[in-house]
């Protein structure tokens, strides 16, 4: 399991954990990258204090290097990028937009930067810009997702870019680790399994959702603001869709409903009112266990497949 990825991150496996606003903090972090992965602290649209607090708390819990993930649509998204700076974070991701004009000052920095990407065009474009890798990750992630599949997505960004390529969207064992490093990638973005672990700190309702989950229960909503997000399917989630499908909710309107939903879904539990952000592969998960247990599973799984082929 040595690729360009161990090798440049200095990790055991060639694992990231997704960088999923108001779930990833330190303890899930932490967890990961004590298991030989890379574990990330999400910026989200939270305020540079609580970052800052996030971090300190993540070098208490591990020696292991970890990273943080900056989603570029935040207001405070300059703020948190110059921290990881001042924070000597190892690693970088960036979601929700381009990040180009920080590229720079991190690479300067001696911090490595990973922009996850939807397309090959903007993964010409971080190549170019500087980035050490790129995640390719594909329709089939939870949140704020791009149209193209993993399994299509994957191999163009090989074929495009001369930088490591690591593929997310639709992980969640080995059979997907080993998929991904037959489409060419060097490492896997694992994000919607880790809901279901033990160190993740989201609402027991929130596990549950997962955990119960079924191959249909996964929605798309808000292609029409420009944001399309995957979530659980819940009546709050399915009274969205219905109302984008039949013009009786505008996007303004879907906006407003929206704001403040994935705090109300992680923290609170709320079905009424929260936005359970969920990859597809959710189907797919069927009990809680510690970051530990799932990733040596998930790689000896994978290292078997991958002798065998
Ligand atoms: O960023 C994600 N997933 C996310 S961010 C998030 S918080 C949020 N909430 C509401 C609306 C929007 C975000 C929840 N989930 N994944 C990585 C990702 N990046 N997916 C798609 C993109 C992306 C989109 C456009 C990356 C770059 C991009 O560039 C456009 C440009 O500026 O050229």
């Amino acid at each position: 399991m040595k690729t360009r990825i161990t090798e440049l991150l200095g990790c055991q496996y060639p694992l990231i954990q997704g960088g999923m606003a108001w779930v990833a903090e330190h303890t899930l972090a932490a967890a990961v990258s004590n298991a030989g992965g890379i574990g990330l602290i999400a910026g989200g649209s939270a305020p540079i204090d609580y970052l800052r607090e996030q971090i300190r708390l993540c070098k208490e819990k591990t020696d292991k290097p970890f990273g943080v993930n900056i989603m570029l649509m935040s207001p405070n998204a300059d703020d948190l990028a110059q921290l990881c700076i001042d924070e000597k974070i190892a690693v970088v991701t960036t979601g929700a937009g381009n990040p180009g004009k920080y590229i720079p000052a991190w690479k300067e920095a001696g911090i490595k930067v990973i922009p996850v990407i939807p397309s090959v065009a903007l993964a010409k474009r971080m190549e170019k810009a500087g980035a050490d890798a790129v995640v390719a990750e594909g329709t089939e992630s939870g949140g704020h997702i791009g149209e193209n599949t993993t399994m299509c997505l994957v191999p163009q960004v090989v074929d495009a870019l001369e930088i490591p390529v690591i593929a997310a969207g639709g992980i969640a064992d080995g059979r997907g680790v080993a998929a991904s490093f037959m489409l060419g990638a060097e490492g896997v973005q694992i994000g919607t399994r880790f809901l279901a672990s033990e160190e993740c700190q989201i609402h027991q309702t929130f596990k549950d959702l997962v955990v119960k989950a079924k191959d249909t229960d996964s929605v798309v909503t808000g292609r029409y603001t420009g944001h399309p997000c995957r979530n659980i399917k819940t009546k709050f989630s399915k009274m969205l869709a219905n109302g984008e499908k039949e013009g009786t909710l505008t996007p303004e309107q879907f906006e407003e409903v929206t704001l403040g939903s994935l705090r109300k879904a992680v923290q609170d539990g709320n079905v009424e009112e929260g936005s359970f952000l969920c990859g597809a592969i959710a189907g797919m998960i069927n009990d809680i266990k510690p970051c530990k247990d799932i990733i040596e599973e998930m790689m000896s799984q994978a290292e078997k497949l991958m002798r065998n082929a």
